[in-house]
């Protein structure tokens, strides 16, 4: 039986099956006589993956280099060509998506160095988020889980850049929130949270991307059903359960309209030319219950035609649910059986994950998950074409289990095989010029330590891929690192991209692991130039908003009989108040200012007994307010380490008895 015959079923206990072997073959990872030189460890691991693999010999071309953490599989590539000499700065920027702990990183590549993480969906003391009133107002306008439900956080999952001319611009970047059908917004010029936004009428907004080539949208689809209006009655009426495509405003985030569809949406990307957006589902047969979800073997790629969009929703054919403008794009729906459907449906093998467009913006692909294809849609054959599965112009068999999809600029895929523990590289024209199903595409193959999800190569989402790194997100590491508890790290592999070579690997070589924090799922990599942040603030950015405090201006102002407000400076090595006195029971507002105008000289203000933590860096204020309930003496105190008198950095509030 060919794994296209195979029903939905067989391939899950099929994979399933693969999955306990990968996992069955763990070795508890122990140091022994042989591990003691790096040269050893590293043929140890060569020899395991190329019985993996099949392959035999050629580990001995492997070279050992201090602080490196493998050794290449085929010998060419070092992990020299990733490290970054003191003092160097890298090539691009990576933004790492923190999955359900609710932030965003940012790595250095090819160093893979980690240099910030910026937190969205929770609060964090290191860099005081959640904590001034400012960036207490975002968390709480994005429908602050803390108060709705007990919690605080988001499961992060799509990085995506603002893009002018289909180039990343650098001004802003977006990240789901799967958890609470969110989306966030990082603006670039400071690397902070600026804005969340609660999607109505989405409950799990999974995929996302821009509206290339100038962001007129940014995308989120709703991956989970849910029923509208979302009150106990409908729970088992299928017709009730939506799951929408949303599109934002870039600068207001506003959500500008949605699009209700059959079945769920899971990832997504959009055309290069501003009229196409496309979604992979896997619920075609509109299921409620997980066990119905995979019965047919077939689902959709839907693709969203924004002119059409747009003139439905300019001729008022919208129905306002939960203050949004909803089309109906479900199949067979008015707006689809028109000569310019809304949404077009085409059907995929089985459950397909992955969208990805070519940076030609000539196709878009739909990796099948469980298929062992990846399936190549002609983007402009998608309005021409009577059946839509006419559009499909290319089947490459890429192997099992593929995820996601990425490119290099030379005409070359490569997608993730999740159950293969496999990176595999293919060519774009070669697989729609193939028959379907044909292997011949294929260029070549790497192995990943295991199981990668979604892979990102260097300005892959620009009409111009670097074509040089590339890195495979892989999901488990197993026996990769020194043991820290039940809880394993991710393994996220660099890989060099470069060459096109006709070894088995088509050129690629595994570079470096990178340990990561749970649980990254994608992550998107600009060049350096395109990345511009100041490295202090700028007054006239918040000048209508925020005083800017001197040590002149340090005072308390009684504003009320239960109010003070306390307006100090900030500098090496003092608060522009050594004390002050506040009444029991008042609301107290601080305002601080870090005066510096020296990068890199972070003030902070903490008052631990208040709950109070916050960060300010250079030429920044900050505003908090609280309450002080408790008469006595309260320090204030500094947490960035400032300078050599920063232990004495600190200021006393009194909180007088009220009578
Ligand atoms: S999903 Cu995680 S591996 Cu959320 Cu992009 Cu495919
Ligand atoms: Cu200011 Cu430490």
């Amino acid at each position: 039986m060919s794994d296209n015959d195979k029903t939905p079923e067989d391939t899950i206990s099929d994979y399933e099956s693969r999955l306990n072997d990968v996992l069955a073959e763990v070795e508890d990872p122990a140091v022994t006589d042989e591990r003691a030189s790096l040269e050893l460890a590293g043929l140890e691991i060569n020899r395991r993956d190329l019985m993996r693999t099949g392959v035999v010999a050629g580990a001995g071309a492997a070279t050992g280099f201090a602080g490196s953490s493998l050794m290449t599989q085929s010998g060419h590539a070092t992990s020299d060509d990733h490290f970054v000499e003191p003092g160097e700065t890298d090539t691009y920027y990576g933004f790492w998506s923190g999955g359900h702990s609710g932030e965003v990183r940012v790595l250095g590549m090819p160093s893979m160095r980690e240099i910030r993480r910026i937190p969205v969906f929770q609060r964090d003391g290191a860099v005081g988020y959640g904590h001034d009133e400012k960036t207490k107002q975002v968390l709480e306008e994005g429908g602050d889980m803390s108060s709705r439900h007990g919690l605080e956080w988001g499961d992060c999952h799509h990085p995506i850049l603002s893009e002018s001319g289909g180039d990343y611009d650098g001004k802003y970047l977006w990240i789901n929130d799967k958890g609470g059908g969110r989306m966030a917004r990082i603006n670039l010029k400071y690397f902070e949270t600026d804005a969340i936004t609660d999607i109505p009428n989405m409950q799990a907004c999974h995929g996302c991307s821009v509206q290339s080539p100038d962001t007129k949208y940014v995308y989120g689809v709703g991956e989970f059903r849910e029923p509208v209006p979302n009150d106990g009655r409908n729970v088992d009426n299928p017709d009730k359960y939506w799951s929408t495509f949303t599109a934002l405003n870039p600068e207001s985030m506003d959500v500008e309209w949605q699009v209700r569809v059959s079945g769920n949406l899971d990832n997504a990307d959009s055309g290069k030319n501003g009229r196409w957006a496309f979604a992979t589902g896997y619920n075609k047969e509109a299921a409620f219950k997980v066990e119905g979800m995979t019965r047919d073997d077939r689902d959709y790629v839907k693709a969203f035609d924004v002119d059409a969009i747009e003139s439905a929703i300019d001729s008022g054919n919208y129905r306002k649910v939960n203050g949004v403008k909803v089309l109906d794009g479900r199949k067979g729906s008015r707006l689809n059986s028109s000569g310019d459907p809304i949404v077009h449906y085409i059907p995929t093998p089985k459950s397909p994950h992955g969208c990805d467009v070519t940076p030609s913006g000539k196709y878009v692909t739909a990796s099948g998950k469980l298929s062992p294809t990846v399936t190549i849609i002609d983007i402009e054959k998608i309005p021409k074409v009577d059946d839509p599965e006419d559009a499909i112009v290319g089947q490459p068999k890429v192997g099992q289990g593929p995820l996601h999809t990425t490119w290099d600029g030379r005409g070359h895929g490569y997608t993730t095989l999740f159950i293969d523990s496999k990176v595999t590289k293919w060519d774009i024209e070669e697989a729609v010029n193939a028959k379907k199903g044909s292997t011949k595409p294929v260029k070549g193959k790497v192995t990943v330590h295991y199981s990668p999800g979604h892979l990102q190569a260097a300005e892959a989402e620009t009409t111009n891929p670097s074509g040089d790194w590339l890195v495979s997100l892989n999901k488990l590491s197993k026996d990769r690192f020194l043991p820290v508890g039940p809880i394993h790290p991710d393994n996220d592999q660099l890989i060099d991209i470069s060459e096109d070579g006709t070894d088995k690997q088509g050129g690629m070589d595994l570079i470096a692991d990178h340990p990561v924090h749970p649980e990254p799922h994608d992550c998107v990599i600009a060049h350096r130039d395109k990345i511009n942040p100041k490295t202090t603030w700028e007054k006239s950015d918040y000048a209508d908003e925020k005083p800017y405090v001197t040590p002149k201006d340090s005072e308390v102002n009684r504003t009320g009989d239960r109010s003070v407000h306390v307006k100090m400076s900030a500098t090496r090595n003092q608060y522009g108040l050594r004390d002050f006195t506040v009444k029991e029971g008042d609301e107290v507002t601080i305002t601080v200012t870090n005066i510096e105008t020296t990068r890199d000289i972070i003030h902070g203000l903490a008052i631990p007994k208040h709950g109070i933590n916050l960060a300010v860096a250079p030429q920044d204020t900050r505003e908090v307010t609280f309450t002080a309930d408790q008469p006595g003496v309260y320090w204030l105190y500094c947490t960035y380490f400032c300078s050599a008198l920063h232990l004495e950095m600190r200021s006393r509030m009194i909180v007088e008895p009220r009578k």
